[in-house]
């Protein structure tokens, strides 16, 4: 959630349980921005790693203020393995190095090359859209279609194993300020390896396992064509690992 200046854009985890906790600091990200009045803001992984990077368009709302300029730089972090963000914006690339009135921000794969590349608006300049440089070497892009549940499924979650990681994607709806990024979700994977197999937990209830997905490429998942996922020992296996390693970083162990 982004704040207005002199406050921290804030970090909430869902602990679950409709319970969240306040993780700014703990996650390296008090007192930066804090100068910033925050808009556009969304956690996607932007260098391949499968962990959600952090961004955060900025820009004032008052023409003068004594705290800080209209035009303010925006600001990017790397997740650093879900322990905490680094601030990586002076290599962001020319558009994270200068300032702007940013608003509304949302991500997509423009070129279908794997990586996620983000467009901007802002007041009083041409909307940016912003190519992610970094090499993709194998991922796999994966959209799901509902059909008990709504047809955009959001609140859905996909689960993916990768480099030797279960990797957890949930739909929403909207990011940040008047913004929508495109619901497909991408995943990097081994280099060399051609199918996957999805864990999707549909917003109906419905639990079940797509097998054999190919990689670089999208492929869509329609809801009530998977397999039961009782019927998979694997799946049985890699579910337990996957919610014992979901957070590396327990804010409860504070
Ligand atoms: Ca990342
Ligand atoms: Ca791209």
């Amino acid at each position: 959630m982004t704040n207005f200046q002199l406050e921290d854009n804030s970090l909430y985890l869902n602990l679950g349980g409709a319970i969240f906790q306040h993780a700014t600091a703990a996650f390296g990200l008090a007192g930066i921005g804090r100068r910033q009045v925050g808009f556009g803001t969304g956690l996607q992984d932007f260098d391949n790693d499968n962990w959600p990077d952090l961004f955060v368009m900025n820009g004032h709302v008052q023409y003068s203020s004594q705290m800080s300029p209209f035009l303010q730089p925006s600001l990017l972090c790397r997740n650093d393995a879900g322990s905490r963000f680094s601030d990586i914006t002076p290599v962001g690339g020319t558009w994270f190095r200068t300032s702007h009135a940013a608003r509304g921000a949302a991500t997509g794969d423009m070129d279908n090359n794997g990586t996620l590349d983000l467009v901007i608006s802002s007041l009083s300049e041409p909307v940016a859209l912003l190519h992610n440089r970094n090499a993709q070497v194998n991922w796999i892009c994966l959209k799901s279609v509902g059909t008990v549940s709504p047809r955009l499924p959001v609140g859905s979650t996909v689960d993916v194993s990768a480099f030797e990681r279960r990797c957890q994607r949930m739909l929403t709806s909207g990011a940040g300020y008047f913004s929508h990024s495109d619901s497909a979700m991408i995943f990097s994977l081994e280099p060399g390896r051609e199918l996957i197999d999805a864990m999707v937990r549909w917003p109906s209830g419905l639990a079940e396992l797509h097998r054999g997905l190919p990689a670089l490429k999208e492929s869509i998942i329609i809801e009530g064509r998977g397999q039961d996922p009782r019927q998979s020992p694997i799946c049985r296996v890699n579910a337990a690992k996957s919610s014992a390693e979901r957070f590396r970083h327990d804010p409860r162990k504070q």
